[in-house]
This record gives structure tokens, C-alpha cells and sequence, in this order.
């Protein structure tokens, strides 16, 4: 274990001396600033943008190299302890993956600093000209981190963040300033709406231009209206069983001000999932978000509109079922040392890294 430190301690040594100083044989490193970069043709996209605008050099602990663009043709040569590897030739671009000399380039651009992945590995790149800011970069987004009640960790190129009763875990994106956004939009059934196009019927509807199939339709446009009468059910069959935790519910100007949600058990029994007073939030702009008292297992569902914010109906453009809700974590990171502080919810944090 210790020889192994000490290798990787001289490894490190000797990858920051090549950050200064290439070794012969490299390609000639990219030119000073302030860097012109090449015409990228339109028809490659927002990604070839995005990829081929700077020169990148390779800033992993596990090899030395770089990416560059000369208007026409992509190099991208890294050296490794598996020898020497080099793709050259006009790239192709095609659903986020750049192909170039039969290699498939996925990436993802963090800040001042891009991952790269091709032929099964994942290699970190910085701005040649903010190799330093990159390389403090990356040290925070890797690795596990705790303190003050806070957890946060990094792996594969996802994010878990927890802190007292609030976490969440997906895919994260990091900006030049430090925000750092946590999202579980990738993770499974994560912000899946399972009410969509479900087998709905009503106990009241305003006209036949409102019927309820218009509130799972999954379009903020059209809407189901009740009548102008309390209590309203509007019953859901998603068609099979499924885990539900949580609800956002669009409501038109014509609120409920006190609804739930209901769930039919294995006995036939309604059991409330979610009850909701005082509600007052409507338009599509401003979502409801019901989370249930805890998840719940049925193929049946129904809203029972029970009191009206208005003295028209009940009225909403979008009812979803979720099993988990979609969720959003932002915080702002900065390096401290070898700690981190991080800012969430107005409060700081100090963060030090586990080893
Ligand atoms: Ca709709």
C-alpha cells in the first residue's frame, strides 16, 4: 500500500511537471492566448461547438495528452501506462457521440473542464488555458465528501447530496462560478409521469370540452373542468400496479383550494394518500407538489376535489403520478483548502473529503 503512494505520489509529481513542460515526441502544445478558435461548419451543431471551440489537454491522474481542432480535423492523442493511443480525422457528430477514425467520443462539459469517455474510459480534460482552475475543479466534483450534516458524492458522473431530511441522487452539472446542480432527471422513474394517457372517468364535468382524459393528455394547454360543485372524484386506472410517491398537479385559475389523493388497497378500501388545504397556487407557471405520506402500491388512483378556490369548478391541466418526484438540488462549491465549503438554502457548510 505504501509503494503504492509513493508511485502515485511520483506519478502526480511528474504530471504536473508535463503541465509545464511536454515531453518530446508530444504534439506541439495548442498556441498562447488568446486562442482563435476554427469555423466549426453549422450543420455539426451546438456539440461540436460546445467540444471543438478550445483546445483541451488531458488533466487525469492516469494519462497526459489532448484534444484539438484545426478547422478541419479533430487529434486526440493520450498517453497512458497502456501506451500510446491517437484518433485523427474529421469528426462526426451524431446524438451527443463524436466519432472520429472509428472511435466514439461521448463527453460531458463541467465548468471549465469536459469528461471524455471512448473505448470504455473516462478521461478528464481542462481548458489548456485554466489547467490549474480545472484541475481544483475536478478535485471537487470526485470522491465523497462530509461535515456539518452534509454528504455529498460523486461517482460514474453522478451526484448524491444529502443533507437532514433532503437528498437526492441523478446527474449534475457544474458552471465557472461554482454552481453546482444536482438533478435526478436520468435516475429510473425519476420524474416519470405514470398518469399519462391513464383510463380516467369523472363524477362531474363542466361540458364536454373539458373532459377529464384532457388532464393526463401530458399537455399544459387543455384541461378538465368540473362542474361548479363539491366533492368531485376524478378516478385514474394506470392499468397495471405501480409505486407512486408524489404528485404535481397544474390547476387552472379555477383552483381547488382542498383536495386529496386517494389509492384503492388490495381490500378495495380508498385509503388517502395526500391531503392538501389552504391551496391557493394555480396557472401552469406555479405546479402543485403533493409528496405522499408514504409511497404507495396500486393500479387505482383518484383526486376527490373537495372544496373549490373559486366559485367555479374544479380545474386542472395536468394531474401526474410519480414514484419519485422530480427534483432539483443547487448549491454553490468552492475550494477552501482542502476542504470545500458549500452554500445550500442560505446556510455554509465546510466540507472535507473522505479518504
Ligand atoms: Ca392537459
Amino acid at each position: 500500500m505504501k509503494k503504492l503512494s509513493v508511485c502515485l505520489l511520483a506519478l502526480l509529481m511528474l504530471l504536473s511537471a508535463c503541465g509545464e513542460d511536454k515531453t518530446p515526441g508530444k504534439p506541439a502544445p495548442p498556441p498562447a492566448e488568446p486562442y482563435a478558435a476554427p469555423e466549426i461548419p453549422d450543420e455539426w451543431g451546438e456539440d461540436a461547438r460546445r467540444l471543438l471551440s478550445l483546445p483541451w489537454t488531458v488533466v487525469s491522474p492516469d494519462g497526459i495528452g489532448d484534444l484539438t481542432f484545426d478547422g478541419e480535423r479533430v487529434t486526440w492523442e493520450i498517453s497512458s501506462k497502456d501506451g500510446v493511443k491517437t484518433a485523427q480525422g474529421v469528426p462526426s457528430f451524431s446524438d451527443g457521440v463524436m466519432t472520429v477514425d472509428g472511435t466514439d467520443f461521448t463527453w460531458k462539459i463541467l465548468a471549465d473542464f469536459a469528461l471524455l469517455t471512448a473505448d470504455g474510459e473516462t478521461w478528464r480534460l481542462a481548458r489548456t488555458d485554466s489547467v490549474d482552475e480545472a484541475r481544483r475543479a475536478i478535485r471537487l466534483v470526485s470522491g465523497t465528501w462530509s461535515g456539518d450534516g452534509m454528504a455529498l458524492s460523486f461517482e460514474k458522473g453522478t451526484a448524491s447530496f444529502s443533507v437532514g431530511d433532503r437528498s437526492i441522487a441523478g446527474s449534475y452539472t457544474l458552471a465557472g462560478d461554482g454552481t453546482l446542480t444536482i438533478s435526478n432527471d436520468g435516475e429510473e422513474n425519476a420524474g416519470v409521469n405514470l398518469a399519462k394517457g391513464a383510463k380516467v372517468k369523472t363524477t362531474s364535468q363542466e361540458t364536454v370540452d373539458f373532459p377529464p382524459e384532457l388532464a393526463f393528455d401530458g399537455n399544459l394547454e387543455t384541461r378538465f373542468s368540473s362542474a361548479y360543485e363539491d366533492p368531485v372524484y376524478v378516478t385514474i386506472d394506470l392499468g397495471k400496479t405501480c409505486r407512486i410517491g408524489g404528485a404535481i398537479l397544474y390547476f387552472e385559475v379555477a383552483c381547488s383550494s382542498e383536495f386529496k389523493i386517494e389509492y384503492l388497497d388490495a381490500s378495495d378500501k380508498w385509503v388517502e394518500a395526500a391531503h392538501v388545504k389552504g391551496n391557493t397556487q394555480s396557472g401552469v407557471g406555479a405546479p402543485v407538489t403533493v409528496p405522499f405520506k408514504k409511497t404507495a402500491e396500486a393500479r387505482q388512483f383518484r383526486f376527490v376535489g373537495l372544496k373549490r378556490g373559486t366559485d367555479w369548478g374544479h380545474s386542472f391541466y395536468e394531474l401526474e403520478l410519480y414514484e419519485i418526484l422530480p427534483g432539483e438540488v443547487v448549491l454553490t462549491v468552492t475550494p477552501d483548502g482542502e476542504a470545500m465549503n458549500v452554500e445550500y438554502d442560505g446556510k455554509t457548510y465546510r466540507l472535507t473529503r473522505e479518504p
